[in-house]
């Protein structure tokens, strides 16, 4: 019998929710297994390079990176061609998401978790990851997705970190007049795909009964 991949997750994790997005919108189905930070599974550590979620195992590979998780789901299947953006070109997509990933990310924690980081000033790292959050809204000011009239990937892979940067003083993100971002978050978290991907699952520990990810509709719900 096929072996069902596995996805080592954690809900609230920036990373493992872009991995659930491209895994949900591309139909492939995973074990879902959820993961405690604070006290990983052995199983976790023993499949993860890195000991980060998310992870995926697919057979004998190991898929240890969100974004490839996202191009591992989408070149399967990309029903909504998220990898073919319909202004731009994956490159461009691509510089987007690795400036996310590095300097925005970078001062985002330094700004959320402020009194982990001794010499950073918060108001200082909210100032630096706002440069990135200028830059998004501009081009979000032209259109309402980052490359046109409908979502691709750099949107979903970006999305859940300016979604954490935002809840981590909303009051203060809602009035920044950034109009073209903050209406780009909110269609998100409005979406059906986004609250698929944020159910709440328990724990996962060796010899439970497997958790499938995207949730399996009962049969005679799925005909309405
Ligand atoms: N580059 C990795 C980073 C993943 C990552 O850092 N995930 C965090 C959770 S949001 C993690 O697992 N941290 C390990 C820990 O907290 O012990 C990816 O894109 O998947």
């Amino acid at each position: 019998m096929l072996e069902r991949p596995i996805l080592y997750s954690f809900r609230r994790c920036p990373y493992a929710i872009r991995a659930r997005l491209a895994i949900s919108v591309s139909g492939q189905t995973v074990e879902l297994r959820e993961i405690v930070l604070r006290e990983k599974a052995p199983e976790f550590l023993k499949t993860s390079p890195s000991a980060t979620v998310p992870c995926l195992k697919d057979g004998e590979n190991v898929v240890d990176e969100s974004l490839d998780i996202m191009l591992w789901a989408l070149e399967r299947n990309d029903p909504e061609r998220w990898l073919v953006p319909e202004v731009g070109d994956t490159t461009g997509m691509f510089n987007l998401i690795e400036e996310c990933d590095g300097p925005f990310k970078h001062h985002l924690d330094r700004y959320k978790y402020d009194t982990r980081h001794p010499d950073a000033v918060r108001e200082e790292e909210r100032s630096r990851a706002s440069d990135f959050l200028w830059r998004l809204d501009n081009r979000l000011s032209a259109s309402p997705w980052l490359s046109g009239t409908r979502p691709a990937l750099a949107d979903f892979a970006v999305l859940p970190f300016v979604r954490q940067f935002a809840n981590t003083d909303r009051t203060w993100f809602e009035g920044e007049g950034w109009s073209g971002l903050l209406h780009w978050l909110e269609a998100f978290e409005r979406s059906e795909l986004y609250h698929a991907v944020m159910h709440k699952w328990p724990r996962w520990s060796n010899g439970d009964a497997p958790v499938l990810f995207p949730e399996e509709i009962p049969a005679e719900t799925s005909t309405k």
